[in-house]
């Protein structure tokens, strides 16, 4: 019998986290097990762990159900899927992963921006179909250089993003609850910096302090030459109010790479070629993972060590002591 800690891995996990979740922990991969009740009889005391990402968080009940939880890895940064109440009314310190994929998501953005400004994938639709054969040259597209863009959330991602977008000659401005340390004009009104913007980039956390912060209002002061980008989280956009916006003409297009109820995309979206969407890639390339999945990690590594991680989300800073 291994007198390794048991660990609960919740979601997929890549080859090298697999590798090195093994090694310390005996693992449980709970999708895969049939009678959950019956594992958690048998060894339930024994889980002091949980590995788990941004989408599946903490479910079933396991904070209540496993009384020797002490520490939920999560491999991404935002975590509004997991009831950090619980968490913390249970001593369970909580990690995320942050920074290491500032880069990716924020050239993301700027990808989404330029696809939806040079209008990217009717153009390649265009050359695929024969339409330049038959039809001619494509037509006239918006430049992305000199706008002025509204960055709705300047945290680590906004701030990345801003850095990018000034490489375009953009005037930069940025909505949040509380002004930052940027060289940046700040707002702390969303209506009124959607009014003054070409485009909106949102990159909050998801969860229900910013669910449809971006609403019919905000859309429409944006305006039928605005463009939305959505990076964050689904929830941050009123998404019925978006598909509104759009096929009225009171909002010009929109970049998504997240929805209100991913996988699933309203067919109006898709219907509509003023909008190029994204399944949740801001952070998925090859480098950006493997960088995720080595400090969700190392971030249990620590914990084993000494009862810390490196990266605790805000609420469980308390927590992270050795
Ligand atoms: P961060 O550093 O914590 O920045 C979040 C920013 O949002 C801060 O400026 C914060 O400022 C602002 N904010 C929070 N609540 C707000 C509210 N109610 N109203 C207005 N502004 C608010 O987070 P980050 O590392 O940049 O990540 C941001 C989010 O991006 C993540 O939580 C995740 O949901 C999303 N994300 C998506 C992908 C993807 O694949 N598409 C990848 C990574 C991350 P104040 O606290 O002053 O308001
Ligand atoms: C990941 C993300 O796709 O980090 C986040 O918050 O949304 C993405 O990087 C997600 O967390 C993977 O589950």
């Amino acid at each position: 019998m291994s007198d390794k800690p048991h660990l609960i891995q919740v979601g997929n996990v890549n080859e090298r986290m697999t590798a090195r979740l093994n090694a310390e922990f005996v693992v449980h991969k709970w999708f895969d097990v049939q009678d959950k009740d019956a594992l958690l009889a048998e060894v339930g005391d024994k889980v002091i762990a949980i590995s788990t990402d941004g989408h599946w968080g903490v479910p079933d009940n396991l904070f209540e159900r496993l009384a020797n939880l002490r520490v939920v890895s999560s491999y991404g940064v935002g975590y509004d899927g997991i009831d950090t109440d619980a968490a913390v009314r249970h001593n369970v310190l909580v990690a995320h992963t942050p920074n290491v994929l500032n880069d990716e998501v924020a050239d993301t953005a700027i990808m989404l921006w330029l696809a939806v400004s040079r209008g990217l994938v009717r153009a390649d639709t265009w050359v695929r179909s024969g339409a330049w054969e038959s039809k001619g040259a494509f037509e006239l597209t918006r430049s992305i250089q000199k706008r002025t863009v509204g960055i709705l959330g300047m945290g680590r991602i906004g701030e990345t993003i801003a850095k990018r977008a000034a490489a375009f000659d953009a005037k930069i401005v940025y909505h949040s609850r509380t002004s930052k340390p940027v060289p940046y004009d700040y707002y702390d009104d969303l209506t009124a910096m959607a009014r003054d913007c070409d485009v909106l980039m949102v990159i909050t956390p998801g969860g229900a302090a910013t669910k449809h912060l971006v609403n019919a209002e905000v859309l429409e002061a944006l305006g039928p030459d605005g463009i939305l980008i959505n990076v964050a989280r689904g929830s941050v956009v009123d998404e019925a109010a978006l598909v509104d916006a759009l096929q009225s003409g009171k909002l010009g297009a929109a970049g998504l790479d997240v929805f209100e109820a991913e996988p699933k995309v309203p067919q109006a979206l898709k219907d509509m070629d003023n909008v190029v969407l994204l399944p949740h890639v801001g952070s998925a390339t090859i480098e950006t993972r493997r960088a995720m999945g080595d400090l969700t990690c190392d971030n249990l590594s620590q914990y084993l060590r000494n009862g810390t991680v490196i990266t605790a989300i805000p609420e469980c800073a308390h927590l992270n002591k050795a």
